[in-house]
This record gives C-alpha cells, sequence and structure tokens, in this order.
C-alpha cells in the first residue's frame, strides 16, 4: 500500500508579484509562499515529507482546461512592457500579470499534475503542491481573481485522461466560490465540485447567481456540483451603524473580534457531517484533489472567517478515509501570512498521518449556516440517495430565504483598512504524536503481517483483588478465568504505555470484551482523562452509565434497547446492518461523529463484541474515522478471533486507508428512522446534529 506525503514547491513562483497599484491585488504576495514554506521546515514537518521536482506544464496539458487563444494571448506577457501588462490585466477581474507570472503557472499546473501522478502511481499517498499563481477562479479564456491556469481542473482532466479513472472529487475548501470549477465540470458527472464560499447573498465577489446552491450542475452532470454559501452578513444591521460612527481602530477591532462576523469550526463541521461526506460517501472517489485555500481560516483579510487553523487538520483527515487516502492537495488562497502558515502546517501533519488536535468549545452551526445546509441538501435531494430520507421538504425558495441586509459601504471601507491587522487567535498547540503508533496485545497464535508493524505488549496478569479495585465492584464472576486476568493485565499495561505517551493507540484481543470494556473506560477516567467516549458494536452494554458526563456511550446494537433519555448514552438500533453499509455510514456520519466532536473525549475506546454487526471494511472506515478524536488515543477491544477483523483494525489503527466501502446502495428506511429518532432526541444538546434551521424546522 502507498505510503509518504508528497511536497512540491518551487522558489521560482515567488518570483512574481504587483507592479502597480491595485487595492484588490495588493494582497496576493510572494511571501505567501515563502512562509508556508519556511513554516512546515520550522515544524520540522516538510523533513517529514517526499519533496518532488516541480515541472512546467506542456502546452497540451494546459489545453485540456483552457482554449489556445487564452493561451496564445497569455504566452506574450513575458514579453510585454509595464503598460502592456496593466491593459491586457484590465480585461479580466480582480487579477495581475507580470513578465514571470507566465512561467509560475506552468509551473504551479506542472506542480500539480507532479503530485497527481506520484499519488495515481503510488509513489505516495498524499501530498501538497504549494503554488502560486493560484488557480480555480480562471476560466478556459480568462483569468480572474489572482488565477491563470486552473490547476485544480487541469489535475483532474489529467487524472481522467492519464490514469482511466471515472470518479474524481474536488473539495474546494477555499473561502471563494471556484467558478472555473464550476464551469469546467458542471456537465461532467464524473467530477464531483463541492465549494463552500462567502457569498452574502451575491454581495461578495466574484457576485455570481450561479454561485448559490441551486447551481447543481447541468445535464449529465446535474447533482455533481455542490455550492454552499456562507451567507451571514457581518455588522450590516442598522444599529451597528451608529455604533461605527463613534469607533476609533480600537474599538473596532474590538468590536469585530467579540462578535462571532463570520463562520467557525462548528458550521465547517456541519457542512463535512451533513452535505460533503454524506455525498463524497455515495459518489465513492478514486481520487481526491483538493482546492486548499485557507482564506478561509481566521484573520483572513478576504474571508472573515472565525475557524481556527487546527480546523484544516480534521477537514483533511476526515477526506483521507476516502479514495483508499489517494489525496492531492493544491494551495489555492490564503492572505493572512500567520494563519496561512499555520493552516498549511495542520493540513500537511494531518497528511502525515499525525493525530489532529482536539478542538474543544464546538456548538451549533449558526442559524445562516444552518439554512444554507438545509437548502443545499433540499436541492440534491433528487439527486443523492444519502438525502431521500432527509426531512428537507421544507426549504426557503431562492427568492425569500433571507431579508437582504443592506450594504452599509461607509463601514465596509472603515472597516477594510486595518481591521484584520490585529485579530489574534491562540497559536495551535504542538501535535505530539508518540513514538510508538500501535500497541497490540493477542492471544497466541495470531501472527499476521500487518500485526508485525505493532508493537506488542503483555502485563502482569491482574489479581482478582486489583481487578475489583480498579472497578470499584467486587463481586465479577469471570474472576478465576486465568485468560481474563491476563487480557485485563495486558489491557493495563498497554493503557500505561499510552498514558506515558509511548503508544498512540491500541488493540486487544479479549476473552470478555464486556468486563475489559468496564475496565478499560475506568482505568481511562482514574488516570487518563475526565471524558471517555465508549463506541460499542452488541447488544449488551457493559458500563452502567452514571450521569455525570464522563462517559458518553453509543452503541450500535440489533436488538431494541431499552427507552432513555440520557444524553450520554445514545443507542441506535440497526437491522441487518453488515448488509446496510449505506444505513451504518448514516449513523456514523450524521449522529456518531458530530456526537463526538461535541463531547470531544480525551479517550476512545471501541469495542466489537458482535462481528455479524458489521463488515470488516465498514468496522475499518469507522476505526480510521474515530482517529480524528482524542489525540488519536484510541483503544480497539475485539472479542473473539476473526482474523480479518484484527488484521483490519491493526491497519487502520496504524494510519492505513481502510478499503472504500464501494457503491452504496440506499440505506433502509427502518435504519435511517432510528437514526433520525435519536438524531432529533439528541440534538437541543448536541447542536452539531442539527440540519435545520429554526425557521425551517
Ligand atoms: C484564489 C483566491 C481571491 C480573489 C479575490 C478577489 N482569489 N477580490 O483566493
Ligand atoms: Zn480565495
Amino acid at each position: 500500500m502507498a505510503s509518504g506525503t508528497a511536497l512540491l514547491y518551487d522558489e521560482e513562483m515567488t518570483r512574481y508579484k504587483l507592479l502597480w497599484v491595485d487595492p484588490a491585488c495588493k494582497i496576493e504576495v510572494p511571501e505567501r509562499l515563502t512562509v508556508s514554506w519556511e513554516a512546515l521546515h520550522n515544524a520540522g514537518l516538510s523533513g517529514r515529507c517526499i519533496p518532488l521536482p516541480v515541472r512546467q506544464a506542456t502546452e497540451e496539458e494546459i489545453l485540456l482546461a483552457h482554449s489556445q487563444e487564452y493561451l496564445e494571448a497569455v504566452k506574450k506577457t513575458p514579453d510585454m512592457s509595464l503598460e502592456e501588462l496593466m491593459t491586457f490585466t484590465q480585461q479580466y477581474g480582480d487579477v495581475y500579470f507580470h513578465p514571470n507570472i507566465y512561467h509560475c503557472a506552468k509551473l504551479a499546473v506542472g506542480a500539480s499534475l507532479q503530485l497527481v501522478d506520484a499519488v495515481m502511481t503510488g509513489k505516495v499517498r498524499n501530498g501538497l503542491a504549494l503554488v502560486r499563481p493560484p488557480g480555480h477562479h480562471s476560466q478556459r479564456s480568462e483569468a480572474s481573481g489572482f488565477c491563470v491556469f486552473n490547476n485544480v481542473a487541469i489535475a483532474a482532466l489529467y487524472a481522467k485522461k492519464h490514469f482511466k479513472i471515472q470518479r474524481v472529487l474536488i473539495v474546494d475548501w477555499d473561502i471563494h466560490h471556484g467558478q472555473g470549477l464550476q464551469y469546467c465540470f458542471e456537465e461532467d458527472p464524473q467530477v464531483l465540485y463541492f465549494s463552500w464560499h462567502r457569498y452574502e447573498h451575491q454581495r461578495f465577489w466574484p457576485n455570481l447567481r450561479e454561485s448559490d446552491f441551486d447551481s447543481v450542475g447541468k445535464g449529465m452532470g446535474a447533482g455533481f456540483n455542490i455550492n454552499l454559501p456562507w451567507n451571514k452578513a457581518r455588522l450590516m444591521a442598522p444599529y451597528f451603524r451608529g455604533l461605527l460612527e463613534h469607533c476609533d481602530q480600537k474599538c473596532l477591532t474590538w468590536l469585530l473580534a467579540s462578535l462571532q462576523v463570520g463562520m467557525d469550526s462548528s458550521d465547517y463541521l456541519s457542512v463535512f457531517f451533513h452535505v460533503l461526506l454524506p455525498v463524497a460517501y455515495e459518489f465513492n472517489p478514486e481520487l481526491i484533489l483538493v482546492s486548499a485555500g485557507f482564506d478561509s481560516a481566521v484573520g483572513d483579510p478576504e474571508g472573515h472567517m472565525c475557524a481556527t487553523p487546527e480546523i484544516f487538520g480534521h477537514l483533511t483527515h476526515l477526506l483521507m478515509s476516502l479514495a483508499g487516502g489517494r489525496l492531492c492537495a493544491v494551495l489555492e488562497g490564503g492572505y493572512n501570512l500567520t494563519s496561512l502558515a499555520q493552516s498549511v502546517c495542520q493540513t500537511v501533519q494531518t497528511l502525515l498521518g499525525d493525530p489532529p488536535s482536539r478542538i474543544s468549545g464546538l456548538s451549533s452551526p449558526c442559524e445562516s449556516a444552518l439554512e444554507s445546509i438545509q437548502s443545499v441538501r433540499a436541492a440534491h435531494q433528487q439527486y443523492w440517495v444519502c438525502f431521500k430520507n432527509a426531512d428537507v421538504s421544507l426549504w426557503p425558495d431562492p427568492g425569500t430565504k433571507c431579508s437582504r441586509l443592506e450594504g452599509d459601504t461607509q463601514a465596509e471601507e472603515a472597516l477594510k483598512e486595518g481591521e484584520m491587522r490585529e485579530i489574534v487567535w491562540p497559536e495551535p498547540p504542538s501535535r505530539l504524536a508518540p513514538p510508538i503508533r500501535t500497541g497490540v496485545t493477542l492471544p497466541a497464535g495470531l501472527e499476521d503481517d500487518v500485526l508485525t508493524s505493532c508493537f506488542r505488549v503483555t502485563g502482569i496478569p491482574l489479581t482478582p483483588n486489583q481487578v475489583a479495585k480498579e472497578l470499584w465492584h467486587p463481586a465479577v464472576p469471570e474472576l478465576k478465568d486465568e485468560k481474563v486476568l491476563q487480557s485485563l493485565g495486558d489491557i493495563l499495561s498497554l493503557l500505561k504505555e499510552i498514558e506515558k505517551k509511548e503508544v498512540r493507540n491500541g488493540l486487544a484481543v479479549v476473552p470478555n470484551v464486556s468486563l475489559a470494556a468496564t475496565f478499560g473506560v475506568q482505568h481511562a477516567l482514574t488516570s487518563l482523562t475526565d471524558r471517555v467516549l465508549l463506541v460499542f458494536l452488541g447488544n449488551e452494554a457493559p458500563v452502567e452509565l452514571q450521569e455525570d458526563g464522563r462517559v458518553m456511550l453509543i452503541q450500535l446494537c440489533s436488538t431494541e434497547p431499552v427507552e432513555t433519555k440520557s444524553k450520554f448514552y445514545v443507542p441506535i438500533c440497526l437491522k441487518k446492518s453488515s448488509s446496510d453499509v449505506a444505513g451504518f455510514l448514516h449513523a456514523v456520519l450524521s449522529l456518531l461523529l458530530p456526537l463526538a466532536y461535541g463531547y470531544d473525549p480525551g479517550m476512545i475506546l471501541a469495542v466489537m463484541a458482535d462481528c455479524s454487526l458489521v463488515g470488516a471494511v465498514a468496522w475499518a472506515q469507522l476505526i480510521g474515522l474515530l482517529q480524528s478524536f482524542a489525540q488519536g488515543h484510541t483503544l480497539a477491544l475485539i472479542q473473539g478471533a476473526e482474523k480479518e477483523i484484527i488484521r483490519v483494525t491493526a491497519a487502520s489503527l496504524l494510519g492505513e486507508p481502510a478499503s472504500t466501502l464501494g457503491p452504496l446502495g440506499p440505506p433502509l428506511s427502518e435504519n435511517v428512522k432510528a437514526v433520525e429518532k435519536e438524531r432529533q432526541r439528541l440534538q437541543t444538546h448536541w447542536g452539531l446534529l442539527q440540519t435545520t434551521g429554526e425557521d425551517h424546522p
């Protein structure tokens, strides 16, 4: 299986800049690349990547997405005088040319193609191309928004052509709409384009009607273009005007920082859980291209969003479970140099396999985000079965959905100048990964290739007294069984290794999984953390839950569970779940992940008590996704010795991408109903479960 993360960069791409005065373009500076590159170096990340040489794209490659006329026109720019360059520039929107930009644009495309080549041939698993100029705004015959050639569009067309792949997913998390990408693929069902973007009901650049959620693709491509507009207007409410007039710079900055003016991490994650990921799994891509713009991070003078750089570690991680991990990220925007550099590091560190940082304090998505989520799900309901059963019948029609807020140009101008200068946010904590990835404790006779990459842990068998002490519980019948006592000793040493930060995660194959789970939870709560998430697959829930919230139990079972009112106990009853992979996935994406992000556990116990509940591949996917949490501290417990389950669990814990789930059929409607019932019950407690706004229930 492919491993390694490629990094593509060439200093040459810093050798062009704006040569005249243009307020719209002054943020697109060469330092964007140098600070990103240096930050990767200083964090010790570039040294862990596989450096790949950048090359110039050929004309033939550029012509995959652009017209001959446009190429010929751009080709003349290196010989133009300053005056000619300015005139040439004027025919396009928010872009500038420079004598060296044509050369750089060819390198930017070439770097993207080198990355696709390396990933598709298995030379590396994934990678990032740090490029300038960006690409996603440029169109067949048009430069736009700092973009000359459409790097990602060409990469997708190149991948289709040279590697005969039929499904490419493009995730455009830049804060602007990549209209160039939309135009290129809107009729193409082989390329699924997803973009979220600041829109404000068309008041934000590029101010296009077709950036709204109802542009779903055309002809054969209908359903394969997904736009998620961010409409929250900032500081436009009339009562702010008076305030602003009496404001000095300090006061302005304070206002901006204290008001949540843009979307935050909760909004971004909600869109992943309830829009992008369900569709992406259903689409089943063979390759993922990320239009990785970081102007969607806090501090950016274009985006004005509030999501901290850590979020990109999570977005990246969530995508790495798809397409067998084949992911190519290509830089687009990102104009706050501090925020950009941090976001680039978060992305690369996740690509390298380090556990994402914990994100605390996630709340609900804002009303405006919920409205967009609901609208886009409704608009795509007819194309994707994952939205079929969703309750989206009431959705605002585009004309009436929100009273359009009047722009206050004076306030806009006042803010544009120094507004972002003093926005501060805490530096992302360093993401230390223990030296050993996966510890295992296994009964004898379970040797396997994958398991040899794991670290074997054996403990001293516990005495019944020790167990009783750990469990706060005197009478446990199995305590006479030597194998059980040995397995608890093993688990204890595994947890101690995790506690010492020698080992990141672990796998134990045990004779009594219920006892082991209870033991594991208790020990983790005593020595490791104050919040444990127990994901339990089986019909008998192992722990008696206290209502203090120190344990959250998510139980996937096949028999009807007892009625519960607890917000920390989430039973999900799935029928025929081993064959209804779509239903299982729905439970994971729309319930389990949002709950786990909201709960923010310090340790995860993933327990497989009943192997008949779910297939090996689906389980492996779940284990992979769970490593978003608790800094990767997952303890997997498996009852019985089903070799395939043990092998895929170890592989997932080691960070190998799980096999794809394959084409998903429609989920069983009774399973969707069971999931929806729990989602409805819990959404007031756990805001990330919400998919609809208050006005449109
Ligand atoms: C790649 C990118 C932004 C253009 C903004 C123009 N372009 N106002 O982020
Ligand atoms: Zn952008």
